[in-house]
């Protein structure tokens, strides 16, 4: 039994991994992690909500039915969405000038200025779309939920960042184990809105293309601990640019505080440091400046081993696969 596994896993290592080539690609890149289902997950705070489980059937829908190119879909959220959005807005928007990194805070201020942020109504992906594309050549896609690394990471090489449209449920405002509209919308597009942090970004992203398991699982941490739940220092103090951390009132307070243990970033130890996907981090990295993050997750990924390389090609959204044997 041993030797087949050793066979079939050879031949997958010399064909190296299936990967998006043009970005129409990305229809094939929605496979799902079914962690965190309120469908399946007993302690999801929807599970035992029938008309929240089905409002999340429907929005992940529009997601399913989505084909690269389309219009981004519309949701008209409800009354309680919008209070659960507003309750959210309002508590974090209070601690953000004291919390987050000043590269969050300007982008965060043109959103507001731009593109309808606030704290009367859940902004629409299409606006925010080309926003970033303006800004940063960075566009989003629907997703129904918690999508494989491999395909999240594939994506982000595109410079196509994918989505969630749903909102947390209104009995857990201050903390969701699972991404929702409050995380991408607050946590993410203001990070991706800026030049720099949109480059390092896609250079994941990049780097993830056919790479192996392992190395996927690698980078997938190494995310987690920077674009997820990175700290900063500035300006002699301690702040936040992960995504996770900025839109979770929770965390945010929690990692801010004496409580956790922090670790100065270093990209080899943070690839390997086990995570808590289910509640507070004990551990977060902070970097000396979000430069010095950038580059040191830059120099990490030139060590992952490839048989070839990748360029992307912005006129034709497709890649150029390099020195292939
Ligand atoms: N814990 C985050 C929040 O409450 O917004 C979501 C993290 C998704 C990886
Ligand atoms: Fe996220």
């Amino acid at each position: 039994l041993k030797r087949v596994a050793d066979d079939v896993r050879t031949i997958a290592e010399e064909k190296g991994h299936w990967f998006p080539r043009k970005i129409g690609d990305l229809d094939k890149c929605n496979h799902l992690i079914t962690k965190y289902d309120p469908d399946l997950d007993e302690d999801h705070p929807g599970y035992s909500d029938a008309e929240y489980r089905r409002r999340r059937a429907f929005i992940a829908e529009l997601a399913f039915n989505y084909k690269q190119g389309d219009a981004l879909p519309k949701v008209d959220y409800t009354h309680e969405e919008v209070a659960t959005w507003r309750q959210v807005y309002q508590t974090l928007r209070g601690i953000y000038p004291t919390h987050a990194c000043r590269q969050y805070l300007e982008t965060l201020q043109l959103l507001e200025k731009d593109c309808g942020y606030g704290e009367d109504s859940i902004p629409q992906l299409r606006a925010i779309s080309t926003f970033l594309k303006e800004r940063t050549g960075f566009q989003l896609r629907p997703v129904a939920g918690l999508l494989s690394a491999r395909d999240f990471l594939a994506s982000l090489a595109f410079r196509v960042f994918q989505c969630t449209q749903h909102i947390r449920h209104s009995s857990t405002p201050m903390h969701s184990p699972e991404p929702d509209c409050c995380h991408e919308l607050l946590g993410h597009i203001p990070m991706l809105a800026n030049k720099e942090f949109a480059q390092f970004s896609q250079e994941i992203g990049l780097a993830s293309l056919g790479a192996s398991d392992e190395d996927i699982e690698r980078l997938s941490t190494l995310y987690w601990f920077t674009v997820e739940f990175g700290l900063c220092k500035q300006d002699g103090t301690v702040k936040a640019y992960g995504a996770g951390l900025l839109s979770s009132y929770g965390e945010l307070m929690y990692a801010l505080s004496n409580e956790p243990e922090y670790k100065p970033f270093k990209a080899e130890e943070a690839a390997v440091q086990p995570y808590q996907d289910q509640t507070y981090q004990p551990v977060y990295f902070v970097s000396e400046s979000f430069e010095d993050a950038k580059a040191t997750l830059r120099r990490y990924s030139l060590t992952i081993q490839k048989a070839f390389s990748v360029r992307y090609d912005p006129f034709t959204c497709s890649m150029e696969v390099l020195d292939q044997p």
